[in-house]
């Protein structure tokens, strides 16, 4: 039969444009190109698209020869690598629509805000893989996230919310605020971040203000978290409506806490799969995750990261994210394939669940008088 048309948009503005290139070569790499054919849409540093030729069969080696560039121009022409590329506008996916079937979106929405792409694609009406609009969006915000886990009944660790605005405004109150409700040491983090850039840690008032200060450089909505002693387990989750959990994971790092370094260069932080764990604790995080993940309206999938207090054996939801690291060496693929899914079979259902809740939201009257 006629091959899958996979879109794969990689790159992208954000601090993580070099891990989204080596996640989208493993994608590359991972499918089965008897059943699919790739195009490459790659996201510049600068925000400029490019679009690559379609690639069937013979993929590139080299992550380097993804960084596709153009001559400026609109029309298409051959690459440094003999590929096919052309300049594109963002806008152009409606485009791109007619000639795939399904995009992989492996990059953060231009602004680190994620729900952009996604917003893109659904104006587009092209079906893509992993979470919708919202779910991204709130994924993205700790603050947010918060507030539906709460509404969800889920345990969290407590948390105060600040705008930047008020802690310019009106700091003493702040801080006594944060003292009255978390104590030290807390967690100070600008809310919209994916990584950990901008979080740290404060032992004392002093450290509170430095980094309050520091966090307010990257948003302008912060969350100060209590510090809790605690391991941390992560879970993964794959499904729209009917929803499979995945072996439980833990991250043992060695640093202070698990930082920007730590999480994306590996330094000092090391997976257990499966992680040693009670039965039970496993068996709540699956409950926990699939809760957390339909109060978000995720879709395709989730990692679902915990606190577990072992000396308590209290467990606490710290976020869900969407957009979970992905190469066949990240904790997300790591842990399916500890549950019996490789990395290849992760990506097929993944693709087929993107069509899936296309088609379902296909069935939706968006217009009242197609009542008529
Ligand atoms: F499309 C999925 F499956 F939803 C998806 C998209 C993006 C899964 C994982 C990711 N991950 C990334 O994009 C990243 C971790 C490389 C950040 Cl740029």
């Amino acid at each position: 039969g006629n091959k899958i048309r996979l879109g794969i948009i990689y790159g992208g503005k954000s601090s993580e444009h070099e891990v989204s290139l080596r996640t989208a070569m493993s994608i590359m790499k991972a499918v089965d190109a008897d059943k699919y054919e790739i195009m490459p849409v790659y996201v510049q540093l600068d925000g400029s698209w490019v679009k690559g030729a379609t690639l069937s069969g013979q993929l590139p080696e080299a992550v380097d020869s993804l960084r596709l560039s153009d001559g400026g121009s609109q029309q298409p022409e051959d690459s440094a690598e003999g590929q096919l590329v052309a300049a594109v506008r963002p806008a152009s996916v409606f485009s791109i629509g007619q000639e795939i079937d399904v995009i992989f979106p492996v990059v953060h929405g231009p602004n680190g805000e994620d729900g952009t792409i996604q917003g893109l694609l659904e104006l587009a009406n092209i079906p893509y893989v992993g979470a919708g609009v919202m779910a991204s969006a709130v994924g993205m915000d700790k603050w947010m996230m918060k507030n539906v886990f709460a509404q969800a009944g889920l345990p969290q660790v407590n948390y105060v919310g600040v705008l930047r605005s008020e802690w310019e405004q009106k700091q003493e109150e702040t801080i006594r605020q944060i003292e009255e409700k978390l104590g030290y040491p807390c967690f100070v983090k600008p809310a919209n971040m994916g990584s950990s850039v901008g979080v740290s840690k404060a032992k004392d008032r002093d450290q509170l203000i430095e980094a309050m200060n520091l966090a307010a450089k990257f948003d302008r909505r912060l969350v100060v978290e209590e510090a809790v002693k605690a391991r941390e387990l992560e879970i993964g989750v794959l499904g729209n409506e009917e929803l499979l959990t995945s072996a439980v994971g833990e991250v043992i790092a060695a640093k202070e806490f698990y930082d920007y370094e730590a999480k994306y260069k590996g330094a000092g932080t090391e997976l257990q799969i499966p992680a040693e764990v009670p039965a039970h604790v496993a068996e709540r995080m699956a409950e926990m995750a699939k809760t957390a993940f339909r109060a978000l309206d995720g879709s395709g999938l989730s990692r679902v990261d915990f606190f577990w207090d072992e000396a308590n054996d209290r467990l606490y939801i710290n976020e869900v994210n969407t957009m979970p690291g992905f190469t066949p060496f990240s904790m997300y693929p790591l842990l399916f394939q500890e549950s019996g899914i490789s990395y290849s079979e992760l990506i097929d259902r993944l693709v087929t669940l993107g069509l899936e809740r296309h088609a379902d939201k296909q069935r939706n009257i968006v217009d009242a008088e197609e009542l008529e």
